[in-house]
């Protein structure tokens, strides 16, 4: 008899990273749970995969769950929400999040501090707090949080920011102690400069400002990191990969890169 297809639950699936590990692990066979909060986008790449990749097992490759991570009580409602057949989630990609501005710490915008730290942080512990018991009554999953090189080294004017991936990193240890007993899975992935539309976000929309930060270099692709959840997800029961760091070849560190 073949194992049943597994599940995860990617936040962040409309855009960048998210959107590539979920098409990435509905081709591998994965069932998956697509979230955002853009209803319209999350529409589309269920129309998409499901096209793609039909039902497995009578179910549908692909269920969309609509909520803001920000938002405590919106996520408990929408994960309690889930239907029986897509409840058992064996892995969690935490990968929602986003940068707002980059300006010195005496110039920043609180509100800018408020989205990051309230998504990037609060909005991860929110979400894992939802899904984490259901792995535990299981005995089995995996959880895989998307920090950043901004969460090793901080670099200039990147300061909030930086707090919320370091912060990531500190919760990415704190869970692998927590749920030791339980045999779950919790690794990190931290990336360093990927054109997505994270610069767009982070520049409140100056597709030109955005532009600039890949010039002269070639960056990390959505699908690289797309391939290393799924390489991180693919390994034997026994084996947990703690923290991937991971740059293009143009970047050495959180702050120096090589521009032609
Ligand atoms: P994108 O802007 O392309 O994607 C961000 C995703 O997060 C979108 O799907 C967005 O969906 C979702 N999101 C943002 N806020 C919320 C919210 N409040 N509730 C629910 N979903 C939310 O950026 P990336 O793909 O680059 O970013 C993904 C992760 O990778 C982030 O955590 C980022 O910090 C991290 N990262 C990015 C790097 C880069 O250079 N691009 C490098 C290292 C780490 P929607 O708007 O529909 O809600
Ligand atoms: C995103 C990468 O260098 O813009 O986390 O902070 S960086």
């Amino acid at each position: 008899m073949s194992t049943p297809a597994r599940i995860a639950l990617v936040t962040g699936a409309t855009s960048g990273f998210g959107e590539a590990t979920a098409r990435r692990l509905a081709a591998e066979g994965w069932r998956v749970i697509l979230t955002g909060r853009r209803r319209d986008r999350l529409d589309a790449l269920q129309r998409e995969l499901e096209g793609l990749h039909g039902k497995l097992e009578g179910h549908s490759a692909v269920y969309p769950l609509r909520f803001d991570v920000r938002d405590r009580a919106d996520v408990e409602r929408a994960i309690a929400s889930l239907p029986e057949a897509w409840r058992a989630i064996d892995l969690l990609v935490n990968n929602a999040g986003l940068a707002a501005g980059m300006d010195p710490v005496q110039q920043g915008d609180p509100e800018d501090w408020e989205r990051m730290l309230d998504t990037n942080v609060k909005g991860l512990l929110w979400v894992t707090r939802a899904v984490v018991p259901g792995m535990i009554e299981r005995g089995r999953g995996h959880i895989i949080n998307i920090g950043s090189t901004a969460g090793k080294e901080v670099y200039p004017r990147g300061n909030v920011y930086c707090a919320s991936k370091h912060a990531v990193d500190a919760l990415t240890k704190g869970l692998r102690i927590d749920l030791l007993p339980h045999g779950i899975k919790v690794t990190q992935i931290a990336p360093g400069l990927a054109e997505t539309e994270f610069s767009l976000v982070r520049f409140h929309g100056d597709a030109d400002k955005a532009k600039q930060v890949y010039q002269g270099l070639e960056p990390l692709h959505p699908e690289d990191i797309a391939e290393l959840v799924h390489y991180a997800a693919s390994l034997p029961a026994h084996v947990c990969i703690n923290d991937l760091v991971v740059t293009c070849v143009a970047q050495a560190n959180s702050y120096l890169v090589e521009r032609t």
